[in-house]
């Protein structure tokens, strides 16, 4: 019978967990047996709140994401069903109106930062990585995808570093660490690591095909 293995991928904040998400997809672009589940997608409803209230929730405690409900879809892909993904909106601080059909498939690769941190999450993952890169790097890519990507200004990135996200960090993220079993330093541009991934995802697929 056809197994989904859960590759777990946690880290810091712009460690590259997303970057090294990316690459794996990429490289199985043609078969539809990879599916990527990034927990930023999962981020709590907030329509219920003006702009200067969601401006005040803090993004890097693990209460602000709907942790039961990733774990639940990742349970149903598991059991062969589909799932309705929500997509989360960072300039709007708000999950959009869209969601994206997820199918079945040999390999889940389930990135964010609270993957090792959640109990029920991680005990879904067959493979734990840990994206491993220094504070002052993870700042300056931040503050570059930040202003680009993400509709901040300079100043509001350097006060949600200093204010939560570092403090957040230190408390839940590192610790969680300890839960993996692989540690990649440099996130996205460790090209052995990569390699390393996709071989072994190369052999789940080939399994599951006999
Ligand atoms: P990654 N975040 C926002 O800034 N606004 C939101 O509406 C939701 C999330 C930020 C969040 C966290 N932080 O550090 C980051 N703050 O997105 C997580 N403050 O995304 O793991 O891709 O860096
Ligand atoms: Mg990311």
């Amino acid at each position: 019978m056809k197994k989904t293995m859960v590759i777990g991928i946690a880290g810091g904040s712009a460690s590259g967990k997303t970057s090294i998400s990316r690459q794996l997809k990429e490289i199985f672009e043609d078969s539809a047996s990879v599916s990527i589940i990034r927990q930023d997608d999962y981020y709590k409803d907030q329509s219920d709140k003006t702009m200067e209230e969601r401006i005040k929730t803090n993004y890097d405690h693990p209460f602000a994401f709907d942790n039961a409900l990733l774990a639940q879809h990742i349970q149903a892909l598991l059991h062969g069903e589909m799932i309705e993904k929500p997509t989360y909106d960072f300039v709007e601080h708000n999950r959009s109106a869209l969601t994206e059909t997820i199918y079945p498939c040999d390999v889940i690769v389930l990135e964010g930062l609270f993957i090792l941190e959640d109990e029920a999450l991680r005990e879904l993952c067959d493979i734990k990585v840990f994206v491993d890169t220094d504070a002052d790097v993870r700042l300056i890519r931040r503050l570059k995808r930040d202003v680009k990507k993400r509709g901040r200004t300079l100043d509001s990135v350097i006060e949600q570093y200093s204010t939560t996200v570092r403090v957040m960090h230190e408390r839940f993220v590192e610790p969680s660490k300890r839960y993996a079993d692989i540690i990649i330093p440099e996130g996205g541009h460790n090209l052995v690591a990569i390699d390393l991934l996709i071989t072994k995802i190369s052999s789940i697929i080939k399994k599951n095909m006999v």
